[in-house]
């Protein structure tokens, strides 16, 4: 079925593989059932053009012989798993937004993002990077973007971007976690395992855990990632260093989950959670700013003076950013 419709665009293409009658499909729509996901997995087939050529996978259809297309599809699933069943968001928009992601976009492309609307992976160039759907938490990370546009909508530059990486790392993570039924003891705490190649001497893209050990290499240097503000890095590259600095609220989460034990997506995923969509957070936040937000969402949920009240006060005054 799939070689015979690939090339038609997308809604003939939903219009072939469900077939309804006209006044069924409005009812349906006005129906629709909250946490029902909606995928649609894009091939963009080795150009940067967005969404791509074909309609690869959409939602009910069986695996393909593509695992980078098999791996979009079920990392989307596992994303949009955590966020409902764990925090009873219905997707990005919390209105059941569709979700979208090309793979195989460019040639050689060594990174993933997510456009405004979509996520989008590269393949890797083989030598140092392996395709980017490899990694749950890397998924995770795009599609966080998108919740966080919905949200908080924090400015992509220096401290505000930062928290925007972290939390977007911290959602990747906790997707993983989850997936995978970890406790914060058992959980790797690493962003993009398994991305980098054999040749590379390191083990993923970031470290939650220890910031700056994620790799050390003749190629590459050493990880630069600061885990307090003794280490924060002042720069004009990377937005303000939004991936670097993004180091220390990742670590504060670390150790509020390890503080807490248990499963990570629980109590420390529902402070954060609470941060990131609460209203309280300006766009242009800062770091204080944003460890003072946690600290009031673990109050308001958990009550002042609680043992999660407690453990966020502690996190942050162990990176440097005592309340
Ligand atoms: N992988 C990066 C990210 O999502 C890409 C980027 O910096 N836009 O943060
Ligand atoms: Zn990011």
């Amino acid at each position: 079925r799939q070689s015979l419709l690939r090339d038609i665009p997308l809604r003939e293409h939903r219009a072939a593989a469900h077939p309804l009658p006209p006044a069924l499909a409005v009812r349906a729509g006005a129906a629709r059932q909250r946490g029902r996901i909606d995928r649609s997995i894009w091939d963009a087939v080795g150009l940067e053009r967005l969404p791509g050529r074909l309609l690869a996978r959409a939602e009910g259809w069986p695996p393909t012989s593509d695992p980078a297309v098999n791996e979009a599809h079920d990392g989307l699933g596992e994303t949009h798993t955590l966020f409902w069943t764990r925090f009873a968001r219905d997707s990005i928009d919390d209105r059941g937004m569709p979700l979208e992601a090309s793979v195989h976009y460019g040639r050689k492309y060594d990174n993933a993002f997510w456009d405004g609307e979509r996520m989008v992976f590269g393949d890797g160039d083989g030598q140092v990077f392996n395709r980017f759907t490899l990694s749950l938490t890397v998924i995770g990370h795009e599609l966080t973007h998108g919740v966080t546009q919905h949200t908080a909508n924090l400015t992509y530059a220096g401290q505000s971007g930062a928290v925007n990486e972290s939390m977007s790392d911290v959602f990747g993570s906790l997707v993983e976690q989850h997936a995978r039924g970890q406790t914060t003891a058992e959980a790797s705490w690493l962003i993009g395992e398994g991305l980098f190649t054999e040749q590379v001497q390191g083990v993923a893209l970031r470290s939650m855990k220890a910031p700056g050990t994620a790799y050390n290499d003749d190629v590459l240097g050493k990880d630069p990632q600061p885990g307090s503000m003794a280490g924060y890095i002042d720069t004009e590259d990377d937005n303000g260093g939004v991936h670097l600095n993004s180091g220390i609220p990742n670590r504060a989460f670390y150790l509020v989950a390890e503080a807490l034990g248990g499963n990570a997506w629980e109590a420390p995923g529902q402070i954060w959670y609470d941060t990131l969509t609460g209203g309280a957070l300006g766009r242009r936040v800062d770091f204080a700013g944003f460890a003072r937000a946690t600290e009031a969402a673990a109050a308001a949920r958990f009550g002042p003076g609680s043992r999660e009240h407690a453990a966020v006060r502690s996190a942050w005054h162990e990176v440097g950013l005592g309340l």
